[in-house]
């Protein structure tokens, strides 16, 4: 039987019970979990600040988790072809924040979308730990 490889990308700053649930989530559609963790210059280009956690932490973090198989580091959102087609990914799961997004990978590999964890966000957290 074909075995499923699943991919997916995220900053996972500030780790939360949000980014544990979506990689639950991947993990459950195949075989083995891939996931590419952005680089801090990836983040600031995305989010206009530098991640409160540096990547080598992040990358620790998220390779510690029992479901993931395999991280990498993000180095642009443009090179999203390259890293399905270089790890052979049969599936690219992503949050549905990215809805219809990542449909252009669609000729490659299957495309599913889950949904958020309502009410906890990195930047919520950040807000919440400035006020305290
Ligand atoms: N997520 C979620 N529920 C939340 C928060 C995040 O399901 N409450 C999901 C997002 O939808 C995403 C993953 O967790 O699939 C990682 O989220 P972020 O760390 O915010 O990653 P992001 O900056 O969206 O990076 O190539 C695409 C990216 O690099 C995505």
């Amino acid at each position: 039987m074909k075995k499923n490889l699943v991919i997916t990308f995220g900053t996972f700053d500030v780790f939360h019970i949000g980014h544990i649930n979506i990689l639950e989530r991947c993990a459950s559609l195949g075989d083995r979990l891939i996931v590419g963790v952005s680089s801090d210059q990836l983040n600031f280009e995305k989010k206009n600040r530098a991640p409160i956690y540096t990547q080598e932490d992040r990358l620790k973090i998220v390779s510690s988790l029992k479901f993931v198989d395999e991280v990498f580091i993000e180095h642009s959102l443009d090179l999203k072809r390259d890293y399905i087609e270089y790890f052979k990914a049969d599936i690219l799961a992503m949050g549905n924040d990215w809805e219809g997004k990542f449909d252009e990978f669609k000729d490659i590999c299957d495309v599913v979308y889950f949904p958020r964890t309502p009410s906890i966000s990195t930047t919520e957290i950040i807000e919440i730990a400035k006020n305290f």
